[in-house]
Parts: structure tokens; C-alpha cells; sequence
């Protein structure tokens, strides 16, 4: 039986009544190690939109962008990365060379956990030249940030190790995740048990979309959903045009979120959404409006809340695969 944490606890309680005082004290003592996992926190909507806005006035303060060679970029590397360090991560700065300009990957570990299985979220944190990128991907950076953030206000003690990264140069092609993963050693690359991306997670005329890849993945996503009683459906818009495509390129299983961009909301999917059907997800796709306004709240905290969901589910099971 899979009971939450806070209906175990309620189940304890129960047994304990049942067996009176004497039996109360053993019944409390702290789980054994194997015990199913701790339950994901609520990322708070108000902490990941006071990063959204941080992004969004490095922007206005750096010519409107956060675009791979511009100023933008690693004032944006530079906010997350003090975030990090501050919480207990082992970051660094991975450089490359694209289109003659140095790139920026930034890379946090969270100290232990099995070295052998690798957990990793990522999203790109670059924008395009067009605009400031808030919801394209400054929600994917800041949804990663607040769940790396969580697992330090919990002091997570996961079975795998947890990695997080954001990604320079993904609207040059993807270019940052390539250079980090063909960085990797073989040896290196068989110690990831799955990459996990988040591209566009707050679409103002949002969809709730799963990338449909390695199952496991896709059903730790797709079961918090459906507990939610939300529908989803598997991501064709956006099927290997992010940073996930590095990874499973590289034999990585891969999963991720995704609300849309420049398809147009169908009158199904509005109907089983809300919204506005024969509208862009993201009319501002790509270009100067993609501004802090640029985001539907209900989704980015629901997306939020996921990516926490999965680095808890994935991170703290025993084995490469899921708990059953
Ligand atoms: N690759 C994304 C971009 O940054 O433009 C667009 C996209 C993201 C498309 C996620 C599909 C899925
Ligand atoms: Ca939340
Ligand atoms: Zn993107």
C-alpha cells in the first residue's frame, strides 16, 4: 500500500489508539530507510515569480534581452548562481564557443546521494535577441531554481544525486546542453538515471503538455496530474527542440513539461483547459512581449509543483526505475 506521508502519519496515529500508551512510543519511532519517499514540498507561485522578475529587469537593464554574448546572459548566471551558493550547492561555470562568443552552462550539485545514478533537471536560461524571455525559459530557469532551492530548505536526502543545470545557447541550436553532455566521459554518461527539462512552463494560454519519452518519467508526471485531476497531453509542438534532445541524443532517458508556444489552442483543448481556442499558447513566442506579464500564474505553479514532485519521486527511489 502507497499511503502519503500525511496519511501515514495519520495511519500511525490510528494504530497507535488501537494499541494504547505502551504501544504509542515504538509506533513513533522514526521510519526505517526503506520507507517510501518524503513527500515534495508546495513550491511557493511568489517565490518563483520574484525570480521571474529579477529576470525580467536584467533584461530592461541590458538592452531588453538575456541572449547568448550579451550582458543579459550572465547577469542572469550570475543571479541564480549567488541563490545557489548561498544554499549549500557545489556550483560551477562550464564555458564553450558559439557563433565566436563565449557561452556559459551553470551547474549545481547537491551533495550526496548514489554517484553512480544521476538525477538531473535542467532548463535553458538563455533568450533570444528579441526580448526578455520570461516565459521562454525564464519560468523553466526559475521553476529549476525554486526546486533546487526546496531541496535545501529540506535538506533532502536523496537516494540518487541530484544535479541541476541551466543551459547557455539553446536558441542557437541547443548548443549548451551539447557542449555539457559531449563533455562527458562515456563512464560519465551511464551514471544518469534521467534529465529532465523544462522549456516554457508558464504560456499564457497554457497547455499541459508531457513530453511523451521514457515512460517512467512520463508516469511519475502524468500520475501527478491525473491526482490532481488535471488533463495532459503527450508534447508534440515541442517533441526534440529543447535541450532534453543533448541528453537522450546520448542514450539519457528524458522527460519534461511544456505549455506551448506558437500552435494555436485547439477548441478541444480549450474546453478541457480554459483559455482561448484558435489562439497561440504563447503569442509572445520569440519576441519583445515575452515580458513578466507574459504568464499564466495557475500553470506556472502547477508546473512548478511538478518538477518539485518529480525530483522528489525519482530522486528518492530505490532503483534506476520508479517505486511501484
Ligand atoms: N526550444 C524552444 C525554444 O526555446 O524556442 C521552444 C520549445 C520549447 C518548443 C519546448 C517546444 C518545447
Ligand atoms: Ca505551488
Ligand atoms: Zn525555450
Amino acid at each position: 500500500m502507497i499511503l502519503s506521508a500525511r496519511s501515514r502519519a495519520a495511519a500511525v496515529l490510528a494504530v497507535a489508539a488501537l494499541l494504547g500508551p505502551a504501544a504509542s512510543q515504538s509506533a513513533a519511532q522514526p521510519a526505517p530507510a526503506s520507507a517510501e519517499a518524503p513527500a515534495a514540498p508546495d513550491i511557493p507561485l511568489g517565490n518563483v515569480k520574484a525570480h521571474l522578475a529579477q529576470l525580467q529587469s536584467i533584461a530592461t537593464a541590458n538592452g531588453g534581452n538575456r541572449a547568448h554574448g550579451r550582458p543579459g546572459y550572465l547577469a542572469s548566471v550570475d543571479y541564480l548562481k549567488a541563490k545557489l551558493d548561498a544554499a549549500g550547492f557545489t556550483t560551477s561555470l562550464q564555458t564553450f564557443t558559439a557563433s565566436g562568443t563565449t557561452g556559459y552552462n551553470l551547474i549545481a550539485d547537491w551533495p550526496g546521494g548514489d554517484p553512480d545514478q544521476v538525477l538531473m533537471a535542467g532548463a535553458h536560461l538563455d533568450s533570444t535577441a528579441s526580448g526578455p524571455g520570461v516565459n521562454d525559459n525564464g519560468t523553466g530557469s526559475a521553476a529549476v531554481l525554486e526546486t533546487a532551492l526546496a531541496v535545501s530548505r529540506a535538506q533532502l536526502t536523496p537516494t540518487k544525486h541530484l544535479r541541476f543545470g541551466w543551459w547557455g545557447a539553446e536558441e542557437l541550436g541547443l548548443l549548451g546542453s551539447r557542449a555539457y553532455v559531449g563533455s562527458l566521459s562515456a563512464a560519465q554518461r551511464a551514471t544518469f538515471a534521467g534529465y529532465l527539462n523544462f522549456d516554457m512552463i508558464g504560456s499564457p494560454n497554457p497547455g499541459y503538455f508531457v513530453y511523451d519519452d521514457d515512460p517512467a518519467i512520463e508516469k511519475t508526471f502524468k500520475d501527478h496530474y491525473a491526482g490532481l485531476g488535471i488533463p495532459t497531453e503527450p508534447d508534440t509542438e515541442g517533441d526534440g527542440r529543447s535541450d532534453h534532445a543533448s541528453f537522450k541524443n546520448a542514450g539519457i532517458p528524458v522527460g519534461g513539461l511544456f505549455t506551448g508556444a506558437g500552435n494555436r489552442k485547439t477548441a478541444a483543448q480549450a474546453q478541457k483547459w480554459g483559455g482561448t481556442s484558435g489562439q497561440p499558447f504563447d503569442r509572445c513566442y520569440h519576441s519583445s512581449c515575452d515580458t513578466a506579464a507574459n504568464i499564466d500564474d495557475t500553470a506556472l505553479d502547477r508546473n512548478s509543483d511538478a518538477v518539485a514532485h518529480a525530483v522528489w519521486t525519482l530522486g528518492t527511489s530505490g532503483s534506476l526505475g520508479l517505486p511501484s
